[in-house]
């Protein structure tokens, strides 16, 4: 590798540093090596200069651990793991040591990070901007059966972070704090990089942060960055997260209009510097922030507005009410008062225009960020094609019937580098040797796969490849969490955070009903492993239930001699990236299995899909597009269609205890959350509570799509037996995935909405 132009091998740069060989070297000191080596190599690539930028501003950015794909990137990934093997290392070991930033929630978050990567390899003058939390999100541990949430900590001495000169001031009601810049250098898989932006206060402090993740939340300039907030998709609002907001776009804004002044930006022509991409409503208040801070600098409000309203663009990831951010007045009268008079000059241009009030920014004491991105931003997206045509048609369409040319869908994607090449180095060997590595820079290249459907030495190489993921899988949860895993057992996983939408819960009943079957001597085929992983938001009490549940489900069935040859439950602890690299290269069968019409898009269908499993989905977010690019054959749906659910939330036609009444299978499921059995080793509380929320509600309707996906589930594991036919399916949907690479997604960002150079 070279470093400065000078060609230096490793095993020099660690005797200079440490005076001994690699083979004498502790982890920690290859490790910090390796990292340093790592930004310097970083630093001499080159960024795009380009006239205009990108801003994606984002409150997560779920970038994962950084060296393997770094690594990779750099095109050094080889090179080194021989060097360290030759050396009796093992980078694995340093993979392991390295801390996870888990600076996200779940899909949105991860999305952020995979896009980062993307705007880096293919060469645009972009940028992430958000904030450095120092915990993260929580770490999930399990007590009792039940999640149990702990501290994070992630910044060691040594980490990714560069410290910067930057700093703003940054105005709250009453009081003022000054901002540090912390950058992360992302390396591109083209020689390129970018920044990853991340604002913090030298004031937060560490130690008001005991064993639990519980902390006094009125100290502004103590915790502003302490924590993540950890909700996904169910947003309860609190006003430290208007804080954080407000810190984070308030740099934002200072950062853009300072880049494009120095640029030489006359501030008039701001269009022409900078785009944001406001990543759901978390960064919304950047617009009247901005039309602030450009009054500040003596422009008008007339202008001001007129120039924000060509510089943000909006995308929407949820259609659940209670993720769309209302605050009310008060928190932001409280928190940032020099904002509300902008954000009633906004509301108020609208109210003075537009009839329809439902789409006003400000109702009953509310302000609806949502509507305020809408009115004001150039561009509305939503993340799969199903999502935008909802959005359209139902829950924004008195918005899309005002600005129907603002609308536009661009389907979600994630970037092969880390999600095939570096979580399945087998698979990406066996793919360059049947077409060659073209498809690492483009990857609409596996299409080349479908020439090898039939070809039986390829199709058994594919099922070695998975078989060996599996064992690798099995040794990996030995080794950090004591579970034993039969590899020969069907490998069926749904991991993604814990929600009543995603319906876990009726994951959860198929187990119960599996298990009755297998007590009853009606015997699987094969063994099934049924893994699950999932964090459960600390106040979202339902879905602590399900994990209790879920957790309840394995002890017993493990318990059980007559059922535990047959069926396995696993929930692994504290699922994050880290460990979705491990479990998604081994997945047999993906579930899907989210309610029709309320998963935007979903993205790790996509990373299962392109590591050879196969999707047992609904028809629901991108589930929708790989169905209509895998084919009939190659995916297994279920469940009632989105126009149905829609309907049956419009008439509140819902009733649950009718289904529970009529379907047998369903009642002793339903029932066995409650039984003498799950009593024994659970808490009532929890129990009872779930069980009656499932018959009194069941507000995803998992009833109604039991039957069908019990009948198709079991269709799946019928047809897993026929090993070829399966590969030939498995190797479908690989070369079938290219569609789905976030370099795919970032280009059409480009070429639609941001149309950098
Ligand atoms: C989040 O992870 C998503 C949406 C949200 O509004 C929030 Br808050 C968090 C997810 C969607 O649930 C997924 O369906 C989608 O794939 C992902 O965002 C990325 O678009």
């Amino acid at each position: 590798m070279k470093i400065n132009g000078k060609e230096k091998d490793f095993a020099t740069i660690i005797k200079k540093k440490y005076g001994k060989g690699i083979a004498k070297c502790t982890t920690k000191e290859l490790y910090d090596t390796l990292l340093e080596t790592v930004k310097e190599l970083a630093k001499e690539k080159e960024s795009n200069e380009g006239k205009k930028k990108l801003y994606y501003i984002s409150a997560e950015f779920l970038i994962g651990k950084l060296l393997s794909n770094n690594l990779i990137n750099l095109g050094i990934y080889e090179e080194v793991k021989e060097t360290l093997k030759e050396n009796g290392k093992d980078l694995a070991d340093l993979e392991e040591y390295e801390a996870e930033p888990s600076l996200g929630n779940g899909g949105l978050g991860r999305l952020a990070a995979c896009f980062i990567d993307s705007i880096a390899t293919l060469g645009l003058n972009g940028d992430g901007v958000g904030l450095n939390y120092h915990y993260g999100l929580f770490k999930q541990v399990f007590e009792k059966n039940l999640q149990k949430e702990t501290p994070n900590p992630w910044i060691t001495e040594d980490s990714w972070l560069n410290k910067t000169e930057k700093t703003y001031e940054v105005n709250f009601g009453g009081f003022k704090v000054k901002s540090k810049l912390y950058d992360i250098d992302v390396v591109g898989y083209n020689n390129r990089t970018t920044k990853l932006h991340l604002f913090d206060i030298d004031t937060v402090d560490e130690s008001i942060v005991g064993e639990t993740i519980d902390f006094d939340k009125e100290q502004i300039e103590k915790n502003l960055t302490l924590f993540l907030y950890p909700d996904d998709s169910d947003d309860k609002g609190r006003l430290l997260r208007v804080y954080q907001q407000y810190f984070m776009v308030s740099n934002a804004a200072a950062l853009i209009i300072d880049e494009a002044v120095e640029k030489g930006s006359n501030l008039h022509d701001l269009a022409d510097y900078a785009t944001i991409q406001i990543n759901d409503t978390h960064p919304s208040m950047v617009i009247p922030e901005l039309v602030r801070q450009l009054q500040e600098k003596g422009l008008l409000m007339d202008e001001a507005i007129e120039i924000v309203s060509k510089v943000c663009a909006y995308t929407n990831h949820t259609i659940l009410a209670e993720a769309l951010e209302k605050w009310p007045i008060a928190f932001l009268d409280k928190a940032v008062p020099q904002l509300m008079p902008i954000i009633r000059e906004l509301d108020n241009r609208i109210k003075g225009k537009v009839k329809d009030e439902s789409t006003y920014i400000i109702k009953d004491g509310l302000v609806h960020m949502a509507h305020m991105d809408i009115h004001y931003g150039y561009s509305v997206n939503g993340v799969a094609y199903l999502h935008t045509e909802i959005l359209k048609n139902t829950e924004l369409n008195n918005f899309y019937k005002l600005y129907p040319e603002k609308f536009n869908n661009k389907t979600n994607g994630i970037t092969f580098r880390r999600w095939l090449m570096e979580c399945n180095p087998e698979l990406s060997a066996l793919i360059t040797e049947l077409i060659g590595d073209g498809w690492k820079k483009d990857a609409n290249e596996l299409e080349k796969l479908g020439n090898f459907v039939n070809d039986d030495d390829v199709l058994n190489k594919v099922l070695d490849v998975k078989h060996q993921k599996k064992v690798e899988l099995k040794n990996y949860l030995k080794a950090t969490q004591n579970i034993d895993i039969n590899e020969d057992s069907v490998f069926d996983i749904q991991v993604k955070r814990l929600h009543e939408y995603k319906r876990q819960q009726m994951n959860a009943l198929y187990v119960i009903n599996k298990y009755f079957e297998i007590k009853e001597g009606k015997l699987p085929k094969r063994p099934i492993t049924v893994f699950f992983g999932a964090k459960a938001a600390p106040a979202y009490v339902i879905a602590k239930d399900i994990i209790h549940l879920i957790l309840c489900l394995q002890q017993i069935i493990e318990k059980d001699p007559k059922v535990n040859k047959y069926l396995k439950v696993v929930m692994v602890e504290n699922y994050n990236v880290t460990l979705a690299e491990k479990l998604i290269p081994a997945c047999d069968i993906s579930e899907q299995i989210s309610l029709a019409s309320k998963e935007a898009s979903g993205t790790s269908n996509m990373k299962f899909m392109l590591n050879g499993a196969i999707t047992l989905g609904t028809m629901d977010g991108a589930n929708v597009e790989i169905a209509e690019l895998v084919g009939d054959d190659n995916i297994y749906t279920f469940g009632e269609s989105s126009e149905t659910v829609i309907k049956r939330y419009e008439d509140a036609s819902y009733v649950s205890k009718d289904y529970y009444d009529e379907d047998e299978d369903l009642q002793k499921a339903v029932d066995f959350i409650v039984s003498k059995e799950l009593l024994k080793v659970g808490c009532k509380e929890n129990l009872e509570r779930l069980y009656n929320e499932l018959l009194n509600k069941d507000w995803f309707m998992t009833f109604p799509d039991f039957k069908d996906f019990v009948e198709t589930r079991d269709k799946v594991y019928e047809d897993f037996e026929d090993r070829k036919a399966w590969a030939k399916k498995m190797l479908i949907n690989i070369s079938k995935a290219g569609f789905f690479s976030s370099d795919r997604t970032i280009a059409q960002y480009n070429d639609e909405i941001w149309k950098l150079k």
